[in-house]
């Protein structure tokens, strides 16, 4: 299997989406390859000129695009892998809190790291980012991160439903860590990354969430950003 994912300049892995699939892929104990591009790689990666997003996954003959259909792909193929999603009602309910992952916690930490996140990417890759985003927010990437320290608290606080369960158990999925603790990982794995702004008090149960996350299969997360700080 080869995981094609997005790299910085430090030659690092920076994608939140592909970050959920890195850890559903410990979960699972599957190894993969990696094949490492920048955004303007995209628009050409698949053979037949199909439209593909990072991450995306290729197993022999089959591409698997989008995070959450390669985790319900990668259940499929490897049944006697630790499963990540479940029945039907479970499955909805992890896509309704992968939209308030996106909503919640993407949204709010972009506007808290975009500009670092812009100038950490390949050199390559930076007007294309640019003129995307700034199409997409309707301000300039300085704009979109402007006055971070007086809205960071604000951000703080749409985390209180994440903080009430884990005020009460390890993970988001209870005792041990499950596919919801690594949507909402892969955004602040995003921004710890990308930045080096404190997206989170070192005294938020939040914080201490994802260390613990961070710490999980040898340190993977550590591991890969190590690159950070060698900037
Ligand atoms: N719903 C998709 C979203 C994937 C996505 O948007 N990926 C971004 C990178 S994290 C991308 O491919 N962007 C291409 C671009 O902006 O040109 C998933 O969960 O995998």
């Amino acid at each position: 299997m080869v995981l094609i994912d997005l790299i910085n300049a430090n030659g690092t892995h920076f994608s939140p989406n592909s970050w959920r699939v890195r850890m559903a892929l410990a979960h699972k104990g599957l190894a993969f390859e990696v094949r490492d591009i920048g955004f303007m790689d995209v628009p050409s990666l698949h053979p037949q000129g199909e439209k593909v997003t990072i991450p995306t996954l290729v197993h022999g003959e089959r591409w698997v695009t989008d995070s959450f259909a390669i985790v319900r792909y990668l259940d499929e193929a490897f049944p006697n892998t630790p499963r990540l999603t479940g029945t039907g009602s479970e499955t909805a309910l992890l896509q309704f809190f992968q939209n308030w992952v996106q909503t919640t916690v993407h949204a709010g930490l972009a506007r808290l790291i975009m500009q670092d996140l812009h100038r950490s990417l390949l050199p390559t890759d930076q007007a294309y980012f640019r003129e995307s985003r700034e199409r997409i927010y309707k301000m300039t990437i300085e704009e979109i991160q402007a006055g971070r320290e007086e809205r960071v608290a604000a951000f703080h606080k749409s985390l209180q439903p994440m903080r009430q369960s884990l005020q009460a158990q390890p993970f988001l999925g209870g005792a041990q860590p499950s596919y919801a603790d690594y949507l909402a990982f892969g955004g602040f794995q995003w921004a710890r990354i990308s930045s080096t702004f404190a997206v989170l008090n070192a005294d938020d149960v939040v914080h201490t969430w994802f260390e613990r996350c961070l710490d999980l299969y040898g340190g993977l997360g550590r591991q890969d950003a190590a690159a950070v700080a060698t900037r």
